[in-house]
């Protein structure tokens, strides 16, 4: 049995070294009617020299025995990358949405309910150079939990396990934290055109705290209640532990790539409008991403 890793980008290469490294059988799940092939893989760890893995490709419209399903595409393209896997994979076969952001989690859930879901989120800087080759920019934190609700007594799938991930219950809250990160570290850095660890900058802190309050705000209504403070502290923490690295949505930009905006702060701007709250820096910021798309 492999675990299928959907998305092979920075995030997806690193975590198909990590399995590797672990013992795994990885396969990357590549879109229909490409062809199979085993392509040799370059890791830059954190330290030490470079190590190379053999890891499968293979389409993943095509039937084979996998154990877990790590999804590490774009937010905006997890729902289309599942459609050919979910024609023909097992519905006990747990899958893994590992995306940054909202709204693709319920969606996915919604639209297949018979399947196994859980959903997740890595903090890792990684950064990829081309399609074999992803550096290791900053050790993060992996969380995973299942997705269904009420959720379910299940035990973490192994591979998550062996890559460093832990189990976290109460996943929906993970995500929401990790979407605080991400609403504060990723625009500012793709319309500044900076790394992470510059947004540890005094000329930042006053735009961070009014985006760390409003986010405060909309959480509360949604059931996370949180002050502006920590939201701020723990986005500030993430840019110092991932300070060289330049952040997803940067990458995006930088490559011409169209960037997870939608799931991040329209997200947030979505659920604020439900609410009926105003969030001008979340709806500026959009406003200044979205034209430069
Ligand atoms: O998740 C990230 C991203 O870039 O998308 C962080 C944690 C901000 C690391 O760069």
């Amino acid at each position: 049995m492999s675990v299928g890793i959907l998305g092979a980008g920075a995030l997806g290469q690193l975590m198909a070294h990590a399995l590797q490294e672990q013992g795994h059988n990885v396969t990357l799940l590549r879109r229909p009617g490409h062809a199979d092939a085993r392509h040799s893989h370059r890791l830059t760890p954190l330290s030490g020299p470079d190590r190379c893995h053999p890891i499968s490709h293979r389409a993943s419209d095509q039937p084979q025995a996998l154990s877990t399903v790590l999804v590490l595409t774009k937010a905006q393209d997890c729902l289309t990358a599942l459609e050919p896997l979910l024609n023909w994979l097992p519905a006990d076969v747990p899958i893994v949405l590992l995306h940054n952001g909202m709204g693709p989690q319920q969606a996915a859930v919604e639209r297949w309910p018979g399947h196994t879901w859980w959903a997740g989120s890595l903090t890792d800087g990684a950064l990829a150079h081309s399609s074999t080759h992803v550096r290791h920019t900053g050790q993060g934190i992996r969380k995973a939990g299942p997705l269904s609700d009420p959720p379910t007594d299940a035990a973490l799938p192994a591979p998550l396990a062996d890559a460093g991930f832990e189990f976290d219950n109460a996943i929906v809250t993970a995500l929401w934290q990790k979407l605080t990160v991400n609403l504060l570290i990723n625009p500012l850095t793709a319309r500044d055109r900076v790394c992470n660890g510059s947004l540890l900058n005094e000329a930042y802190r006053d735009e961070l705290r009014a985006l760390s309050e409003e986010v405060a705000l909309v959480g509360r209504a949604l059931g996370q209640p949180e002050r502006g403070s920590h939201i701020l502290d723990r986005a500030l923490t993430v840019a110092q532990a991932t300070a060289q690295n330049r952040s997803s949505m940067l990458q995006d930009v930088e490559a011409g790539r169209p960037t997870e905006l939608d799931a991040i702060t329209g997200y947030l701007i979505r659920q604020a409008d439900e609410l009926g709250l105003p969030c001008p820096h979340h709806r500026r910021l959009y406003r200044q991403l979205a034209s430069a798309q």
